[in-house]
């Protein structure tokens, strides 16, 4: 770089290298393989915009007994088979928008090559020996276990059979470097993320640490890359996977660019392969001497419908089948909102469809779209220049909300709390839809006295739509460019932006906005959901009645208590239901979040006297569907047959106390 180029960029020489696993081929991808692949495709994003020069690697592992068993099963030879599933992959990151910038297979040369150099050096470095080994062997893991791990015949890692083997391997010296690597890891908190998971690590490595083998014989495996200095071997599938992470930036290939990139900044895993990232990875490198990653994270499991997702029980979730049906970045969303990155979750349509109405439909796509409406209705359909001396409290209240995003957001994600950044995000999105009911822009447009005020009002929303979209960019590409687009920008938000572009005031007024189709048209809950009805209305219904003067009244734990999560909330909006008599539409501020929550209150309080009030919310109730608006909660009221009081404070306390 020219020195007076490197003037002008604002930003200083930053660089960003993140990993997803490489993928085994012997099967199509699921939701697992997306959800880390969207992860990191969120953080090279959120990277990139932030001036980041980023480089996002995934692939495929397509050596070693697994896959060459999938491929016999197929009736094809293991590189026939894997030229053919790794389509499946391409396709899909295709699809989900992923903006890798190399894909690796580790059949390429360019790989094979250097996992072979890795071999003479670890040989040559004197920290390879050969000898005859017999031990019990994890098929579908690859892996070989003492007999004492050994669980009834069992592995103990996946609980499958293990087949007893012996036979003469190469070993590594992973012994060699425990007390080096617990050493690393105390002294870099950062390095294995989230806490919980380096914990895990040092508890292993509180055991004395084997060598590890990591040649098969070519007699019982073929399907692997030879041993450069032995053609009776091939090399140990984990050790060939793990070396795409050096052999694609260029290690002993294209040293600058090595250097440019190495060490990578995170390795995005699964916490299924925590162990071979945090222990056969780190020695593999420090006996070659490189760096150690900086941070391997390791996320939690995706369960379905609250069982495990496998083939035999017909419930892999296949992630075309959920962009079809729901769209990338509604997809994308949920993924990463749902759950806090790091812990175990649970898919089913009913949580991604009741999300999808509420926060995507509901709280982000009606703010959007009533804002462009509201510009081409009363602003001839372009961005309108707001007045100074007519800018209020809560006008400056909303542009410092937004320009706090920065901050906010940026804290949140690089500590990896997705789930977080996007609630930050949301408190904005539900700060403005409080906004345009508190404003009324419509009522001011009745008045021409009121032009200055409402062309301040409808700037304010247009900006600010312009700051949620540069956020929300990273999660849901497609909707945050076009939310870009049809506000009159003319930001390309796949490139750097400058450091100003997240302050207030960079739309410029006059840019023509063209409002296009809903951001996210209203989805109908699947049929599971709608049975769910009667969860959340407070006036329990016949069905729900019955069931409880039929059961005896029995005592509960404290520890069942504790499982109810009850906030303090203010009710902020109220209306009608329409065709239900019984039933009010509120939304309840819990502090951190804004819930839509339908209550069966109707009969009792109009809306008008329930605007401002505290209340107790249940916050951790299943989200449920009511006349087809979603309740993501329940206010507590006291009343048998019918409600008599809302439960409030006697005092003041803030919103989103627990109430214990
Ligand atoms: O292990 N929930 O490949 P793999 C969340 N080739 N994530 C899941 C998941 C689930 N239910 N199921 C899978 C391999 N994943 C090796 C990796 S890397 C040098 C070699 C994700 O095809 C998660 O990221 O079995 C997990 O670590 C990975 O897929 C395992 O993919």
């Amino acid at each position: 770089m020219k020195p007076s180029a490197r003037k002008k960029n604002p930003h200083k020489r930053k660089m960003f290298y993140i990993t997803t696993p490489i993928y085994y081929v012997n099967d199509v991808p699921h939701i697992g393989h997306a959800y880390t692949t969207i992860a990191a495709d969120v953080l090279a994003r959120y990277k990139q915009l932030r001036g980041y020069e980023t480089f996002l690697l995934t692939g495929t592992d397509e050596h070693g007994q697994k896959v060459q068993q999938a491929a016999v099963k197929q009736g094809l030879d293991p590189q026939a088979h894997a030229d053919r599933m790794v389509v499946a992959f391409k396709e899909l990151w295709k699809r989900l928008t992923i903006s890798n910038s190399d894909f690796v297979r580790t059949t390429e040369e360019r790989h094979k090559r250097v996992v072979q150099y890795v071999l003479r050096e670890l040989k040559d470095r004197n920290v390879l020996y050969q000898a005859s080994y017999e031990g019990w062997y994890c098929l579908p893991d690859e892996r070989f276990w003492a007999g004492e791990d050994v669980v009834d015949g069992k592995c103990p890692e996946c609980g499958r059979p293990v087949e007893h083997i012996s036979e003469s391997n190469y070993f590594f010296k992973m012994s060699a470097y425990q007390e080096r690597l617990i050493q690393h890891i105390r002294k870099h908190p950062e390095f294995i993320r989230p806490d919980g998971r380096r914990n895990e690590v040092i508890g292993f490595l509180e055991r004395p640490l084997e060598d590890l083998c990591i040649s098969r014989p070519r007699a019982r495996l073929s399907w692997g890359i030879p041993f450069p200095f032995d053609p009776d071997y091939v090399t140990y599938v984990w050790v060939d996977a793990l070396v795409n992470y050096i052999s694609i930036p260029g290690y002993s290939s294209d040293n600058r660019r090595f250097k440019k990139w190495w060490p990578a900044d995170v390795h995005l895993v699964g916490k299924d392969i925590l162990t071979t990232h945090a222990v056969y990875w780190s020695t593999l490198l420090m006996a070659l001497g490189l760096e150690l990653p900086k941070t391997l994270f390791a996320h939690g499991w995706w369960t379905v419908n609250g069982e495990k997702m496998s083939k035999s029980r017909g419930n892999v979730v296949d992630p075309n089948a959920m962009a079809d049906e729901y769209g990338t970045d509604a997809f994308r969303y949920f993924l990463l909102r749902e759950v806090p990155f790091g812990q175990d979750g649970d898919f089913s349509k009913s949580a991604l469809t009741a999300r999808y109405n509420s926060e995507l439909a509901n709280d982000l796509g009606n703010l959007f779209s009533r804002t462009l409406t509201m510009i081409e209705r009363y602003s001839g359909g372009a961005v309108p220049k707001p007045h100074p001396k007519a800018v209020k409290m809560g006008d400056r209240r909303m542009a410092a909300r937004a320009k706090a995003l920065y901050r906010t957001v940026g804290r949140e994600m690089d500590r990896f709390a997705f789930h977080r950044a996007l609630r930050e995000i949301w408190m904005l999105v539900d700060f403005a839809n409080r906004y345009v009911e508190q404003n009324a822009p419509w009522d001011m447009a009745k008045d021409p006295k009121k032009r200055p005020r409402l062309d301040t009002v409808l700037y304010h929303l247009a900006e600010t739509m312009r700051i949620l979209a540069i956020h929300l960019f990273p999660f849901m590409p497609m909707t945050a460019q076009r939310m870009i687009t049809e506000i009159g920008s003319t930001a390309q938000l796949d490139h750097a932006l400058k450091p100003q572009d997240y302050q207030w005031g960079k739309l410029k007024p006059g840019r023509p906005v063209q409002k296009g189709k809903p951001l996210f048209p209203r989805m109908e809950p699947p049929a599971a959901v709608i049975k769910q009805e009667t969860v959340a209305s407070a006036t329990p219904s016949k069905e729900n009645r019955m069931e409880s003067t039929q059961t005896e009244p029995s005592l509960i734990t404290i520890d069942d208590f504790r499982k109810l999560e009850l906030r303090v909330g203010r009710v902020v909006t109220a209306e009608k239901v329409a065709g239900a008599d019984k039933l009010l539409k509120l939304s309840v501020d819990i502090g951190t979040d804004t819930r839509q929550v339908v209550a069966g209150i109707a009969a009792k309080y109009a809306p008008d006297q329930l605007i401002g009030k505290s209340v107790v919310l249940v916050a951790n109730l299943k989200p449920a569907v009511i006349r087809g608006i979603e309740s993501r909660g329940m206010i507590l009221a006291a009343g048998e047959k019918e409600v008599e009081a809302l439960a409030t404070f006697a005092e003041p306390v803030s919103l989103g106390t627990r109430v214990k």
